[in-house]
């Protein structure tokens, strides 16, 4: 398959290096990690070692069956622009937050697929990414529903060596993701500690009560997510992922914007919406914008 990773960050990185070990991979990325790639391939090292020599540009090529976009929440709408004139079949959004399928649907000609990721990932040099922990993908139609598009890129993903679950109730995963990121990425990056700081203590209250204020809004929304459940799954991510450092806790150790408005100030929003309450989030997404802030990144 003729796969296009658009935003060759941590994530992508990984994947489009695993992807090219039996797929035509094309990563769009930051001109001295594309250099880097061009001249001695992509290194993958931890959990997952494999070199491959994935094709690798700083603009969009002119097509591909599949493009997998991987940029930050507040890049989907620039990505969505740059993927327009792009010939592809497929879109498949493996990025953090919510409503980026929608940002996609509007400008990119291509069925648009929701996805969700907990695989590790850190970008350590220019050409080199290690994986932090093996994950997993889950992809499908944004609206939940079978889909053949979804099937045809799972086994494309399984066949290099992903592992991957094609679901059919996207909806409801991707605010359970959510809930696991308003309670883990927030605190983690406004604690400076790893994912295992939120199983207990302090940090663990934290991270719950904004898991479960997630969970309210999603209820809001008509989606059946349960306090319990948002708690159960951020205590099992917290667990599995205890060593890693949360991407958002990455962007703010490297002085970079952070995708707290599509995570806790995404859940503040819509739960202002529907005059349910969030004050942990909003206190959240408060610190981090103002963190953003006082460093012109907003
Ligand atoms: O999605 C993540 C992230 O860091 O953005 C988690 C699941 C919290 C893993 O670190």
């Amino acid at each position: 398959m003729k796969i296009l990773v658009f935003g060759a960050g941590s994530l992508g990185s990984l994947l489009g290096g695993i992807l090219a070990r039996v797929h035509e991979v094309t990563l769009v990325g930051r001109p001295r990690h594309v250099e880097a790639i061009e001249g001695g391939g992509l290194r993958v090292s931890g959990a997952v070692e494999t070199t491959t020599r994935p094709r690798a540009r700083t603009d969009t090529p002119e097509g591909a069956d599949l493009a997998v976009v991987c940029v930050k929440a507040f890049d989907t709408p620039a990505a969505a622009g740059a993927l327009a004139d792009c010939d592809v079949e497929v879109c498949l959004s493996v990025q953090n937050g919510l409503g980026n399928e929608a940002t996609l649907a509007d400008r990119v000609g291509a069925s648009v697929l929701a996805g969700s990721c907990t695989y590790g990932a850190v970008l350590t040099d220019p050409g080199r990414v290690e994986c932090t922990g093996i994950g997993r993908v889950t992809l499908g139609a944004p609206g939940g529903g079978e889909s053949p598009a979804a099937d045809r890129v799972g086994e494309a993903f399984e066949a290099a060596g992903v592992v991957t679950t094609v679901a059919s109730d996207m909806p409801e995963r991707l605010w359970e993701k959510l809930a696991v990121n308003t309670g883990i990425n927030a605190t983690t990056a406004l604690a400076r500690l790893e994912n295992g700081a939120v199983r207990d203590g302090d940090g663990g209250g934290v991270a719950a009560a904004a898991a479960r204020e997630t969970a309210a809004v999603a209820r809001a929304e008509g989606i059946a997510l349960s306090a319990a459940t948002a708690v159960e799954a951020l205590d099992r991510v917290a667990s599995a992922t205890a060593e890693n450092t949360s991407s958002m806790h990455q962007d703010v150790l490297g002085g970079r914007r952070t995708e707290v408005d599509g995570i806790n100030g995404y859940v503040e929003r819509r739960g202002d919406e529907h005059g349910v309450e969030t004050p942990v989030n909003a206190t959240l997404a408060g610190l981090l914008r103002a963190w953003e802030a006082a460093r012109g990144l907003r």
